[in-house]
């Protein structure tokens, strides 16, 4: 049975699902949101990686449906929390114009305002390419937000932060958990955060894992983190019994 089918059959039997990861946001000192991270535990394999299958379900061609079961499953568990949501979007979804009018749609639907939405891209050549660069922005006009993922370990250079309609940039782990014990690395995140700022966008850290690299990151005036220390991707129930107006 190949992966892809395979995939399909998980999807019928609801052995995929959609863990969320809580972001805190450092200026309130809340949960504002969550990132959705796809999950697959086989019946006979178990914990399927999800770095693994998303590439086998690209290279099958069919990551169109991949995302947007992601992308539905994502608004409608948030939509009626009213809290943010990030989804991460595969390079080979853009460009193919397959992501406005469903989007579209799928917002409507649920009735979540388009800024409640991010979409994480990585940073690699096809990002700016013509096409892409287009779809990027007519999501953007949309009011969908934009965030550069696993910023600074891919092919970043200014004229991407220049021509990409982003409105977040991401910076990797590798960076974040050196942040106390590699000077380079503060430096680096430092004048991230203060690069980011001077062009309006926000800077998410992930990979947090304990509270003196969240006092250094928010000394830095970085604005939002991810990681171990806040929450683990969890499923929807066990997040939404984590928020404090829940309890
Ligand atoms: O928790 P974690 O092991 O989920 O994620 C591993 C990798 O898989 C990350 O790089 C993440 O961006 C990617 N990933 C997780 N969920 C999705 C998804 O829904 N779509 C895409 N394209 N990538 C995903
Ligand atoms: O590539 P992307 O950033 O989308 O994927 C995030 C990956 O990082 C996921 O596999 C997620 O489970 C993982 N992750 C999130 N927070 C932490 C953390 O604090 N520590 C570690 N080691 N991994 C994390
Ligand atoms: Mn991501
Ligand atoms: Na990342």
């Amino acid at each position: 049975l190949s992966i892809l089918n395979e995939f399909e059959q998980a999807l019928g039997r609801g052995d995929v699902w959609v863990a969320y990861q809580p972001k805190l946001d450092l200026h309130s000192n809340a949960i504002t949101g969550a990132e959705a991270l796809i999950r697959w535990i086989h019946p006979d394999r178990g914990f399927i990686r999800p770095d693994r299958f998303v590439r086998a379900i690209e290279d099958a061609g069919r990551i169109d449906k991949l995302t947007l079961y992601v992308l539905e499953r994502a608004i409608a568990d948030f939509a009626p929390l009213g809290l943010s949501v990030a989804v991460n979007l595969s390079m080979r979804m853009l460009g193919k114009n397959k992501l406005e009018a469903p989007l579209r749609d799928l917002l409507e639907t649920y009735g979540m305002p388009a800024e409640k939405l991010t979409l994480e891209i990585t940073e690699s050549a096809t990002m700016t390419d013509d096409q892409g660069m287009a779809e990027l922005e007519s999501l953007r006009a949309l009011g969908i937000l934009i965030s550069i993922d696993d910023y600074g370990t891919g092919q970043s250079t200014l004229s991407y932060l220049k021509r990409l309609p982003a409105s977040e940039l991401k910076i990797d782990q590798s960076f974040v958990r050196q942040v106390l014990t590699s000077r380079s690395d503060a430096v680096l995140i430092n004048s991230t955060i203060k690069l980011a700022h001077e062009l309006d966008m926000r800077v998410v850290a992930e990979g947090v894992e304990d509270q003196q690299v969240l006092d250094a990151l928010a000394g830095m005036e970085c604005d939002i983190i991810q990681g171990y220390h806040v929450g683990r991707p969890v499923p929807l129930a066990e997040f939404v019994s984590k928020l404090p107006h829940k309890i």
